[in-house]
Parts: structure tokens; C-alpha cells; sequence
């Protein structure tokens, strides 16, 4: 079951991705902490509530979070996606930068790759050449325990933007062909709230590329620095910041708050209707 799917269409809505951790320290309050029925809920809850992709991540990337094996991040993942792809056809999307996850999602019933570091792992460009589904990449500078440490550009916008432009390169010489693609510029990974501003702000940059646009802003912490808002006060940051990467181009944006999200994009594609 391979639905090469609506999001790498340009004449389709939005796409919402849904954000379902399954980690113990998820920065949002979100993890689910390895309870596979409750994640599994909150999955049903977001497809009713409209998203189109549930994105499944075993390891926190947020800032300061450290790595863990691949057994472990296996052991998280492996059976909600099994669980989730009986219930629905959804499109399920794995979020890891190691190739055995992607693979072992994959053989349980993943249909996208979302990978943090763009396939830049050993061994990730194979596992993806071997698969016929989107993968989205995504740039970040550093790795999540230190990318916050003192990240620097000569130009934020344009080192994104040449960062994406090689990886898409490396995939198409791997054989991996470019409509499958996606690219993000990362919100967050190795960025000051400032280099945040100017990615979503130059966003339509990004679809030179000729790939879909990923976006995911939800809850983080360039929204707390600019509001003074805890993470469970940044809703309307996020949804703001959402609005204006679709004004911007963005195809699919990564949210938390799946029914909110959809709504204020509905509203948004209704606004930016031709006539
Ligand atoms: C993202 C993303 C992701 N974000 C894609 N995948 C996370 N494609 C995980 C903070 O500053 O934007 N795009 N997978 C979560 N990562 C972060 C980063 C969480 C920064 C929080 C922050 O608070």
C-alpha cells in the first residue's frame, strides 16, 4: 500500500501532519511515554480532526534532548505504527535520522520518511532508494544536545537553502526521484529566533526548489521568546506563524494542535482564493 501521496500535488489543499511522540521527555508535554493505546487515540483523534499525515517520532529532537539507540527508538515506534496502520490507511510518517528505524517502519507499515538530518546518516540514502514513498528534508545545524549553543550564518536564508539544494542533489543521484521530495528549513534546529523570523518570513524562497514545503513551528520555543509564553501558552503563536508560512507556500505544516491547525488553514486557503 503505497499512496504517493496528494501532498506532492500542486493542485491540493494544505496537508496537516500530526505530531504523535512516543518519548518520555517530549518537550511539549505531548509524549505520550510508550503507551501505545494512548498514542494510538490520539493518532484516530487527529485523522477525525483532519490531518492527513501522522508523523511518529521515538527520539526527541528538540533542543538538548540526547540520542538514544536504535532498539529503544524501535521499541517505541514500531508498535503503534503496526497498531495505527490496521486502524487507517492514513499516511504515517516515521520521524528519524537512523536508517534501521526507517527501515523496521517502514517493513511495519510507514509510508513517508521524515528525516531531520536529510538523509546525511550512513546508510539513510540507501534505505530511502529502497522505498517508494515522500520523504521530507529537513535542515539543521549541529545535532539537538548542542544546536543551540551558538548557532551562526553568513546568510541563514541562503545556507538553508544551498544545504537543501545539495541534499536534494544526493537523492537524485542516489536514484531517488525529486517529486517525492520535501524540504523544510527546520524552525528551531540551530537557530536563533531571529534566523527563525528571516526562514519564515523568506519562506517562498524554499519552493524554488521545486520541492514541497514542510513547515513545523508548533509550540516552540522562538514563540515563548517573542510571546514570554510557557508551551502550553503558544497556540495562537503557533497557528500566526502557520497562517503566514501557507500565505508564504508551505504544503504541510506539523502541528500539535491537529483540529486548530485546520482551521485557521481552511479559513486561510478560503481568504487566498482566486477572484
Ligand atoms: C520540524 C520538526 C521535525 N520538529 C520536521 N520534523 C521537531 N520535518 C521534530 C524549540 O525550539 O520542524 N520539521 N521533527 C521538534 N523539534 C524541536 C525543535 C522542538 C525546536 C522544539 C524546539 O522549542
Amino acid at each position: 500500500m503505497t499512496m504517493l501521496p496528494v501532498i506532492l500535488s500542486s493542485n491540493t489543499n494544505t496537508q496537516i501532519m500530526g505530531i504523535v511522540n512516543v518519548t518520555p521527555d517530549s518537550f511539549s508535554g505531548d509524549g505520550v511515554a510508550m503507551d501505545v493505546s494512548a498514542a494510538r487515540q490520539q493518532a484516530l483523534q487527529m485523522i477525525q480532526d483532519g490531518a492527513a499525515i501522522i508523523d511518529i517520532g521515538g527520539e526527541s529532537t528538540r533542543p538538548g534532548a540526547k540520542a538514544v539507540s536504535v532498539d529503544e527508538e524501535c521499541s517505541r515506534v514500531i508498535p503503534l505504527i503496526e497498531s495505527l496502520r490496521q486502524d487507517s490507511d492514513v499516511c504515517i510518517s516515521i520521524d528519524s535520522q537512523k536508517p534501521g528505524v526507517m527501515q523496521a517502519a517502514i517493513d511495519a507499515g510507514a509510508n513517508m520518511i521524515n528525516d531531520v538530518m536529510a538523509l546525511q546518516a550512513d546508510g539513510a540514502l540507501e534505505v530511502a532508494s529502497q522505498f517508494d514513498g515522500p520523504i521530507c528534508l529537513m535542515h539543521m545545524q549541529g545535532a539537538p544536545d548542542t544546536m543551540q549553543d551558538a548557532p551562526s550564518y553568513d546568510d541563514v536564508v541562503t545556507d538553508v537553502y544551498c544545504f537543501l539544494e545539495q541534499r536534494i542533489a544526493a537523492c537524485e543521484a542516489a536514484g531517488i526521484a525529486s517529486k517525492r521530495l520535501l524540504v523544510d528549513p527546520g524552525f528551531g534546529f540551530g537557530k536563533m529566533p531571529e534566523h527563525n523570523r528571516l526562514l519564515v518570513k523568506h519562506l517562498n524562497r524554499f519552493t524554488e526548489l521545486g520541492c514541497a514545503v514542510l513547515l513545523g513551528v508548533s509550540r516552540k520555543s522562538t514563540i515563548g521568546h517573542v510571546l514570554d509564553a510557557d508551551v502550553d501558552q503558544r497556540l495562537a503563536g503557533s497557528l500566526a506563524l502557520a497562517v503566514l508560512a501557507v500565505t508564504k507556500g508551505a504544503r504541510v505544516i506539523r502541528t500539535h494542535d491537529v483540529r486548530d491547525t485546520v482551521d485557521a488553514i481552511r479559513i486561510t486557503e478560503w481568504m487566498n482564493n482566486e477572484s
